[in-house]
């Protein structure tokens, strides 16, 4: 009687309900649901935290706040509670691989759905912050209804340790909030590496202390051509740099998501702004305008003069006080050496070093290698590694380097047959600033292209001529947004969304389980939530 007046009672809630569906993107590794078996979340219900943890307390806060803005349901906050509805909790567990990697290990958690409760477990306060991603995407979007949550059972871990995403933010400035939007869209990908390009030929935007003209001077560019290279200009002088303490607002926040922010000073080539504001630093000594056209600069720093390894050490020094990322790039792509080869000053420096053409490396390519050893020796005294464009290998590579493979993936294998780690982002599936439409003559201008979201989807990052004791070495793949042709935050979540929907099932779901006409499907919700987070994406899926 009393299991019929409840049944009774609770169909009209259950005839309003809306489902949860945990397929979301990325794909959890193991889902299993009992669609017949429901728990029904209404408004008013607790989330529970442990007591004394601040850490996941906010965590906790984070799904109240989701499930406010995509569910409409009102949840209270308790700590302590054993009674609340969802549970956060921290359940230590022996690695059963010591070798598993932090960032595949930090990212693991359970979700048990009963028809009493939620419970979300992970070992590390990490995994539950991924668990709190994957619940809040699997909510309806509906405004105030109670949720059915089938009962179930969500095991997740992340494929690969390094899921990254860069933006280019020196061709144009993006502000602090436009940042923290695009740090959201990587923590709710399931993201951990920001990669984060602030210094190139076109713009210095990183504020140094000791060197108060650098982002002062270097940020501002006269004007800037119109479309590609069109020898025609604006007119408009443009600008902006990141003092320090919005790079640490930025830091912080992304930690808040468990995001590791990865800042990039390019070098010795593309720093064209630099060597506006210090021309000595040049091999023809200038005067040389922070740059308004598109490409690669014959003007690099010049690797001759004593004055160049102190100003990237006063730079990097300053830069490693701001970002704790144990990984610090340095760039080191599109580093023509035409100056270099008439500059007496690099040709004395390549003669003291002994440095001979072996056939293999030019002596120009070693002596930027001589750079990144000096930088990665300076930086080491730091306790910091370095990453680097494939380009790195062209000199020889330095002891410790990781390499960023994006011309191609020939140099990441190579970097892995020489034991060093890899990131894996060629431009043919991992260039998210070209078009992703075929039918580009009405989608906004790009540098041109085609990585349409079913190329980036394909992509498999480690490579099968690697043997299996050199694939570990590849240790994630992640997508480049440059912003050339990108000046509004409209513009740049069009070409993120949903190719960072793609990539993410690269970087974290199990390749047998990827599908891309199951994707879309998947993506048709995701791109509801994008409407209701009022986050622009690009409709057409190709
Ligand atoms: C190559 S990728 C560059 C960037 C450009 C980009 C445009 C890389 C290491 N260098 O400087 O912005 O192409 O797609």
């Amino acid at each position: 009687m009393i299991r019929f007046l409840f049944c009774f009672l609770c169909l009209p809630l259950l005839s309003n309900a809306q489902k949860a569906d945990y397929r979301v993107i990325p794909l959890p590794q193991q889902i299993t649901a009992d669609t017949t078996r429901v728990f029904l979340l209404t408004d008013g219900m607790e989330i529970g935290y442990p007591s004394g943890n601040p850490e996941i307390e906010r965590t906790a806060g984070f799904l109240r706040q989701y499930i406010e803005e995509t569910a409409g349901l009102n949840m209270k906050m308790t700590s302590g509670s054993r009674r609340a509805q969802i549970i956060l909790t921290i359940k230590p567990e022996k690695r059963r691989n010591a070798d598993t990697a932090d960032g595949i290990y930090n990212g693991k958690y359970t979700i048990r759905i009963g028809k009493d409760g939620i419970a979300l477990e992970a070992p590390t306060a990490e995994g539950l912050f991924r668990a709190v991603q994957t619940l809040r995407k699997s909510l309806p979007l509906s405004k105030g209804q109670p949720v059915a949550f089938p009962c179930g059972e969500i095991n997740d871990q992340p494929r690969f340790a390094y899921r990254g995403v860069h933006l280019d933010s020196s061709r144009h400035f993006w502000t602090v909030e436009t940042i923290k939007t695009y740090l959201d869209m990587l923590a709710l990908h399931g993201c951990n590496q920001f990669h984060w390009h602030i210094t190139d030929d076109q713009g210095w935007r990183f504020e140094v202390k000791a060197l108060p003209e650098l982002a002062e001077k270097g940020c501002v560019r006269e004007q800037t051509v119109i479309g590609r290279n069109s020898g025609v200009f604006d007119g408009q002088p443009y600008g902006g740099y990141y003092t320090q303490d919005e790079c640490r607002e930025v830091v912080r926040y992304a930690a808040e998501r468990y995001i590791n922010v990865i800042p990039e000073i390019d070098l010795p080539g593309h720093m064209q702004a630099a060597l506006h504001v210090y021309p000595n630093l040049g091999c023809t000594g200038g005067p040389y305008p922070v740059w308004q056209v598109w490409g690669v600069s014959d003007d690099v720093l010049c690797a001759g003069n004593p004055a160049t390894i102190e100003f990237l050490k006063t730079v990097l020094g300053e830069l490693c006080s701001v970002f704790p990322s144990k990984l610090i790039h340095i760039g080191g792509d599109e580093c023509p050496k035409k100056r270099w080869k008439s500059c007496p000053k690099c040709q004395a420096r390549i003669r003291d070093l002994g440095l001979t053409d072996d056939g293999q490396h030019s002596v120009e390519n070693q002596l930027q290698t001589a750079i990144n050893h000096e930088i990665e020796t300076y930086l080491k005294s730091l306790g910091r590694d370095i990453i680097g464009w494939d380009e790195v290998l062209e000199g020889g590579l330095t002891e410790g380097a990781t390499v960023m493979s994006w011309r191609g993936i020939q140099g990441g294998i190579e970097a892995a047959r020489q034991h060093h780690n890899v990131i894996m982002a060629p431009v043919d599936y991992c260039y998210i600033d070209y078009y992703q439409v075929k039918e580009n003559w009405n989608a906004p201008i790009s540098i041109g292209g085609y990585v349409p979201a079913s190329k980036t989807y394909s992509f498999e990052p480690v490579p099968n001529d690697l043997k299996e004791d050199e694939k570990h070495y590849i240790l994630g793949a992640q997508v480049n947004l440059w912003c050339e042709y990108i000046a509004y935050p409209s513009h740049l979540f069009y070409m993120l969304l949903p190719r960072l929907d793609a990539i993410s099932e690269v970087q974290w779901t199990d390749p047998r389980q990827k599908d891309f006409n199951d994707f879309k499907l998947r993506l048709r919700h995701q791109f509801r939530l994008y409407d209701r987070l009022n986050v622009n994406y690009c409709k057409t899926v190709e």
